[in-house]
């Protein structure tokens, strides 16, 4: 702690040495002339000492949030927040063990209005290995926080602070190695509403992103270890809101009715990446950008740091399923940073036209992946069958696959070679191994047609994956019924030169 400070004011010290003198000058003079005036700065928040009964704030777990304070004077709030480390799923079939603010990433929301004083506990599990803090960035002191809350396993500490700034804040664990902490889901959102209030809505949602660090590859099965030089390298295998891949996807999809006014409180936990948060095929009406007192309107993408919040508003106009995406693209579609909105409600085809087309954007976002991981662990377990094997391919064709060879294998004409039925493949199926880790482009002959387009290389699925899906192939639409096992993929991937970066 003391050293991360003395870096701080070391930096603070080298920024003003690099400042024109004349402007440091001015600055300094300004400051020490000016009397702090109670209304003025910070301090304009502070409204006289909590009235009433204290009060226990109520904590949600995400996507939910607690109810408006409804309160016209400040109030003594009391927060219990109890850390505990669990083990949960991050994708299907995968495990990690997280370590959380009130047991769910992110941890829970807290809502406390301006001037209120805030009373904190913070507890930790007994079952803890690890001894935890948190840093508030509504807290106006110290490390937020973190100077006065070090609690280990079986401990509880507590702090109190007035709720100077109204705003939407990240709070966060900083105990070292805080990068760490943070990376294993420490973090959430506390709201410090305006005196007024925010103006009702029909929906507010909770979402917030967090990148994570596995041993393994994206999707591999079992329990994952965090990946301390990953995380060091910025190099995340998840990229996530509300820390699992399924958080917002299916039945626990966010929900709206055509003709709603929907309010989403953004937070991003990092701890490396920025997010560029975005409603695909929404438009936010208006944008407390950076979480705090300014708006912004008609906004299609808000930039949310690491490390920090933003308000999105918008209202609803047509029915349909409208996914939430990091749009670093490559951090929805292979990472995870995808959630869904599902809106319900009559058509409106003045403004719409109709039709969902769920398949471009969610691809295997949509399908059940719970065979996927049924047989996994079969797998691992080694009482895989060719029957599960089939089964989990089928779900991963669907959304891998099937958008060029088509759901039904017999691709498009002269664009995409038909998998139904293909000489190419009942040649000698074990090619397909290395068609789909590697690609495939120049002239084909299949089934006595000419193709010459480009497949692209798909090294990024696992071995088991790629198994999976080409026995799903060869036992489809009256194909020869070969198996193809995790180790013949292996064996091809691993006889495959790949320049770098190409490569798992
Ligand atoms: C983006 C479109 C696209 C996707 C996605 C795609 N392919 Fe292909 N695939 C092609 C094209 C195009 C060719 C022919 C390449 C050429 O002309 O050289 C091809 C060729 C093949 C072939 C050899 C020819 C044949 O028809 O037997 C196999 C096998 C194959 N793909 C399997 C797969 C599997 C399995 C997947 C999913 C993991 C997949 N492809 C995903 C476009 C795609
Ligand atoms: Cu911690």
């Amino acid at each position: 702690m003391l050293k991360l400070l003395s870096i701080t004011s070391l930096l603070a010290s080298l920024a003003l040495v690099g400042c024109n003198p004349q402007s440091t000058t001015n600055a300094a003079s300004s400051t020490a002339s000016a009397p702090v005036a109670s209304s003025s700065g910070s301090a304009k928040g502070d409204f006289g000492p909590p009235q009433g009964e204290p009060i226990k704030a109520v904590l949600t777990s995400p996507p939910h949030v607690p109810p408006a304070t409804g309160r016209k004077a400040p109030a003594k709030v009391i927060v219990e927040l109890e850390v505990r480390e669990v083990e949960m799923e991050i994708s299907e079939g995968v495990k990690y063990t997280f370590w959380t603010f009130g047991g769910t990433v992110p941890g829970s929301f807290i809502r406390v209005r301006q001037g209120d004083t805030v009373e904190f506990h913070l507890k930790n599990h007994p079952d803890s290995k690890m001894p935890h803090n948190i840093d508030l960035h509504g807290v106006t002191g110290p490390g937020g926080g973190a100077a006065s809350s070090f609690t280990a396993p079986g401990h509880e500490s507590q702090f109190t602070f007035k709720a100077l700034n109204a705003g939407l804040y990240v709070y966060h664990c900083a105990t070292a190695p805080v990068g760490m902490h943070v990376a294993n889901g420490m973090y959430g959102l506390i709201l410090i509403e305006p005196p007024e209030g925010l103006t009702p809505v029909d929906h507010e949602y909770y979402v917030m992103q967090g990148d994570f660090y596995t041993t393994g590859k994206y999707r591999e099965k079992g329990l994952q270890p965090f990946d301390m030089q990953k995380a060091i390298d910025e190099r995340p295998t998840y990229v996530l809101f509300n820390g699992s891949e399924s958080a917002l996807i299916g039945d626990k999809a966010l929900k709206a009715k055509v003709g709603q006014n929907v309010r989403l409180y953004v937070g991003n936990g990092g701890p490396n990446l920025v997010s560029s948060f975005h409603v695909i095929g929404e438009i936010f009406d208006r944008v407390l950008f950076e979480g705090g007192s300014k708006s912004q309107e008609n906004v299609q993408t808000t930039l949310v740091p690491a490390g920090g919040a933003a308000i999105a508003e918008f209202h609803t106009e047509v029915p349909g399923t409208y996914v939430i995406v990091d749009h670093s693209l490559f951090r929805a579609f292979n990472k995870g940073a995808l959630g869904m909105m599902k809106v319900e409600g009559p058509e409106n085809k003045a403004i719409y036209s109709g039709k969902e087309v769920d398949s471009t954007y969610l691809g295997d976002k949509s399908a059940d992946l719970s065979s996927v991981a049924t047989a996994s662990k079969a797998s691992a377990g080694g009482t895989l069958t060719k029957d599960m094997q089939i089964k989990a391919g089928g779900a991963l064709f669907a959304g891998t696959c099937s958008v060029c060879h088509q759901a039904n294998g017999e691709g498009l004409a002269g664009v995409f070679p038909p998998l139904a039925k293909s000489d190419f493949l009942s040649k000698d199926p074990t090619k397909a191994i290395a068609v789909v880790l590697n690609g495939l482009s120049g002239a084909v002959k299949v089934n006595g047609k000419d193709y010459n387009s480009v497949m692209p290389p798909m090294s990024q699925l696992t071995d088991d994956e790629v198994a999976n899906i080409l026995t799903y192939v060869t036992n489809s639409w009256g194909n020869t019924g070969a198996q193809i096992s995790q180790a013949q993929v292996a064996k091809v991937r691993a006889g495959t030169p790949r320049p770098q970066g190409a490569a798992h």
